[in-house]
């Protein structure tokens, strides 16, 4: 009985910390960071979260890091002659009342040289520094996320040369 009860309470503290994935610090609040799974092959991921500022004063995310690249940048996508392409962002605006969405096809942080495979179910801490807010440490899931049918996280993989 004592370990079918340790046994359950395991579980639900899984469960729990599986879907409460969200982060507050000061104003700020993250909600589910996760990552694609990909191959081991793979030179450079991508990390993607919903930042929102509850707040009064804007903020803004200005630099993040991670173990499990040799870097990381705030990248966004941006059409240019036809073409989606990716290009670095300074800095990560994250104002009152409008929450910053990184996502596939738009904001999203680069991870640069993965320093291990990202395999699906596990996770990987991310910090985010902010301006007001300070350092923030995250889990990043990664996971294959289900397809959505919208279309706009399309990359034209045959133009962009991969
Ligand atoms: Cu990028």
């Amino acid at each position: 009985m004592t370990r079918y009860l340790a046994l359950l309470a395991a579980a639900f503290a899984l469960a729990t910390s599986a879907t409460a994935h969200d982060y507050m610090q000061g104003d700020i609040h993250i909600m589910k960071p996760w990552s694609r799974p990909l191959p081991a092959v793979s030179v450079n991921g991508a990390a993607y979260m919903t930042i929102m500022n509850k707040g009064s004063a804007p903020d803004r995310l200005v630099s993040v890091s991670t173990p499990a690249a040799k870097k990381a940048e705030l990248h966004n996508h941006i059409m240019e002659g036809g073409l989606m392409k990716m290009r670095p962002v300074g800095v990560v605006e994250v104002t009152p009342g409008d929450p910053s969405v990184l996502q596939p096809g738009g904001l999203h942080i680069m991870l640069m040289g993965l320093s291990q495979p990202l395999v699906e179910g596990n996770s990987f801490p991310l910090t985010l520094n902010f301006e007001r807010a300070g350092s923030i440490e995250v889990e990043v899931m990664i996971f294959q996320p289900e397809e959505t049918g919208d279309g706009h996280m399309k990359h034209d993989k045959k133009k962009e040369g991969g």
